[in-house]
């Protein structure tokens, strides 16, 4: 019908406008280079991006809230149980997968040479022995499975100070000392109080919290964050708010007619969150174009960047592409039997605010957006799978992890064996559920990384020049992975939602 036509053209004008917005940002951002703009400068040039970045991160934790409990609401418990374990394999497979691609191709391409004469650096490599190695391993899985330490810029700073602690600690192999230390960091630089998981048993307990709104602030201090501060870091407690969401989502949902008003209300909220999200939708091409030109004006000179580290760049790029060109639509397809590129078009814009924003977090509400209204995908399973998805399934950043340290350990010609690149691809899984969805995350979890095979964390800094533009790709990545995760959830899904949609009259849910 007509209005069919205009709404297709309405939405294709939509993405037309951002695939617009990022030509445009990265043109005009090369054409005002030659001018070097002054720190000020571009802080002004980039407003309107960091109103974009402002904008989606206010909805961001209603958006959690709101939608996980009506997710867990709108199923039975058999329901979201199996919902959950296939949520579970997906994000397990995805990323062991991910991780595997990254060491190939990084074995495969060798970037690094082997002598860091041209990288401006030198480290000493601490020699850890497997036993060593292992005992970090079992420490870090269980002193911090979510350790959220959130990171902005600049990096260097935070990380060169750690560092200098880390290498003067006496057991200068072992992760432990450096974990707390973060922590340490962040507070005596913030001069705040709120409480970080530190140990095994405070991130247990901190799973359940004791005061949902002081978790909500933890949490908001995030986003708010994420518009960079010089040297911030904080510590947030999503975690306790997740479990918080989906336990009242639960209950509500076993309440019958005595939890009908609180569902209206969360389905109503959700709602409302996302009317909102349509609005900030048309105000993004705008604002993903100046976060592309201010980051553009503001990189340091690509001259200045070697050999080596193009090649590393070039390296991340193929790794990435093939995980996501390659190895997710393929999936997608032998699951569903449904095209995955005509899904994937559905999700440009998600993936292109991805790439301007480079958070996951961020980008969540778009990521809804698209998934629901484009692609059709059943409201139960996104507001179920996106919320977790966007924190702890991050393949892009798994890739990216176990890549960087095997191109670390090239770089200091450290030849690897069989054990310390199994633990890598552990320890990169590990510490890609660790990263928070915010901007360059993953380079601070690398830490783990790093010392599970004794490689020194010093030379992360040999890769920060390059981070900002890799960040970008791996959060697109993550960002895929998590909406085709949904897509193929759904589709397993498939009998146990048409079983509620029986048992509830067809009529509850969904408007
Ligand atoms: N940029 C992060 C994200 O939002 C993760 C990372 O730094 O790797 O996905």
């Amino acid at each position: 019908t007509k209005e069919d036509v205009k709404s297709y053209l309405f939405r294709n004008a939509f993405v037309l406008l951002t695939v617009t917005a990022v030509i445009v940002g990265t043109i005009l951002g090369f054409a005002l280079r030659p001018y070097k703009m002054s720190y000020r400068e571009v802080k002004y040039f980039s407003f309107p991006g960091e109103l974009l970045m402002r904008m989606l991160q206010m909805l961001v934790l209603p958006l959690i809230i709101s939608s996980l409990v009506t997710g867990m609401a709108s199923l039975d418990s058999k329901a979201s149980g199996k919902m959950g374990m296939r949520a579970v394999v997906y994000y397990m497979t995805t990323t062991i997968i991910a991780v595997v691609i990254g060491i190939i191709i990084v074995i495969i391409i060798h970037p690094g040479k082997g002598t860091k004469e041209n990288m401006h650096r030198e480290g000493k490599i601490v020699q850890v022995t497997a036993a060593d190695a292992f005992l970090d391993l079992i420490r870090y899985v269980l002193s911090s499975p979510f350790p959220w330490v959130c990171f902005n810029h600049p990096i260097p700073l935070i990380l060169e100070s750690c560092f200098k602690k880390y290498k003067e600690g006496e057991k200068n192999h072992l992760l432990i000392p450096v974990v707390p230390f973060l922590f340490k960091f962040k507070t005596n630089y913030e001069k705040r109080s709120f409480q970080v998981p530190i140990q095994s048993n405070e991130t247990l307990v901190g799973a359940v919290i004791n005061n949902v709104s002081e978790a909500m602030e933890t949490l908001s201090k995030i986003t708010e964050e994420m518009v960079p501060v010089p040297g911030s870091v904080n510590g947030i407690n999503a975690l306790g708010l997740v479990v918080f969401s989906m336990c009242f989502g639960f209950v509500i949902g076993n309440m019958k007619e005595q939890g009908q008003a609180l569902r209206e209300f969360f389905d109503s909220l959700n709602e409302a969150i996302m009317r909102l999200v349509a609005v900030i939708m048309w105000y993004a091409p705008l604002g993903i174009l100046f976060l592309i030109a201010g980051k553009i004006v503001e990189m340091e000179d690509m001259g200045v960047i070697g050999g080596q580290l193009a090649m590393y760049t070039v390296t991340v790029i193929v790794g990435l592409l093939i995980h996501a060109v390659i190895v997710l639509p393929l999936l997608y397809f032998l699951v569903t039997r449904k095209n995955p590129w005509v899904f994937i078009g559905g999700l440009l814009q998600a993936l292109i605010t991805a790439l301007g924003t480079s958070s996951s977090s961020a980008t969540l509400p778009i990521t809804f957006k698209c998934l629901e209204e484009n692609n059709g995908v059943d409201k139960r399973v996104t507001r179920f799978v996106l919320p977790v998805g966007a924190t702890i399934n991050m393949d892009g950043t798994a890739l990216y992890e176990a890549l960087a340290a095997i191109f670390i350990a090239q770089v200091n010609n450290f030849e690897l064996n069989f054990g310390q690149i199994i633990t890598i691809s552990i320890t990169a899984t590990a510490a890609s559920i660790g990263a928070a969805g915010i901007p360059q995350a993953g380079l601070v979890t690398m830490v783990i990384v790093l010392t599970s095979v004794g490689l020194p964390t010093d030379d992360i800094t040999l890769i920060i020049a390059v981070d900002w533009f890799l960040d970008r790709l791996r959060t697109t990545t993550n960002v895929l992975g998590d909406s085709l995760g949904a897509g193929i959830i759904e589709h397993l899904s498939r009998h146990e939602l048409k079983n509620r949609d029986v048992e509830m009259g067809n009529s509850v849910i969904e408007e």
